[in-house]
């Protein structure tokens, strides 16, 4: 298999995290889908990436079902909780990681890609509102905790490290205002790992 993605996705970056905790084989087939000449409509009709491409040929995606399906191809060390309450509760964090991101992207594209005189800045304004909101509810959910559920690593903080670490790269000042230092700690302890370190945002 082989994934199709960019070193600044953080969607791409959670699927390559994931396959190192997991010590999976997968290169990174490197894909500029914003090139008038990218392939990825071949691989993805929505034009995203990540794209894992199955040995069959089989095209997996978004993010979400891709980390699914490695959970599901190689079990250990176990992401996401096979007891019902908790899984839910690591994809329920997963999603506010992803949506964090998703308000994240459309801030960064309504401010670089379209001209001031057509920005529509109570737009923007709600986009960042979203993206604090989740920075303060996973500043609670924190505290003095080194993770977001149970007492070990779980794709919620794969996905909440990835949001944060994604945050640090383009809008440095939208992660450290107001200070969450407990947000602050977990990401730090993340970027230490083997997995965060080899997959900095460039
Ligand atoms: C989001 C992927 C995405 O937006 C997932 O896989 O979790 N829900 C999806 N990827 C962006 C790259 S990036 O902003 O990280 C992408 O491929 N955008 C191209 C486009 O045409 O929107």
């Amino acid at each position: 298999m082989r994934l199709l993605g960019s070193l600044a996705s953080p969607y791409v970056r959670k699927v390559r995290v994931v396959l190192h905790e997991k010590e999976l084989d997968c290169p990174l087939v490197l894909e500029d889908v914003w090139s008038p000449v990218s392939a990825i409509d071949r691989f993805n009709p929505l034009g995203k990436v990540p794209c894992l491409v199955l040995d069959d040929g089989e095209c997996v995606f978004d993010s979400r079902v891709i980390v699914q399906s490695l959970e599901e191809l190689r079990p250990a060390p176990p992401l996401l909780p096979r007891e019902p309450a908790e899984r839910r509760r690591v994809l329920s964090w997963e999603a506010l990681a992803d949506g964090l991101l998703d308000a994240g992207v459309l801030v960064r594209l309504e401010t670089t890609q379209r001209p001031a005189e057509h920005r529509h800045e109570p737009w923007v304004a709600r986009q960042r509102r979203k993206v604090a909101a989740v920075l303060d509810h996973a500043e609670r959910a924190l505290d003095d905790r080194p993770w977001l559920v149970g007492n070990r690593l779980t794709l919620a903080d794969i996905a909440l490290g990835c949001a944060t670490g994604w945050l640090a790269f383009r809008f440095p000042e939208l992660l450290g205002e107001p200070p969450r230092p407990a947000l602050e700690a977990h990401r730090k302890r993340l970027e230490e790992r083997p997995s965060f370190r080899l997959t900095r945002p460039s």
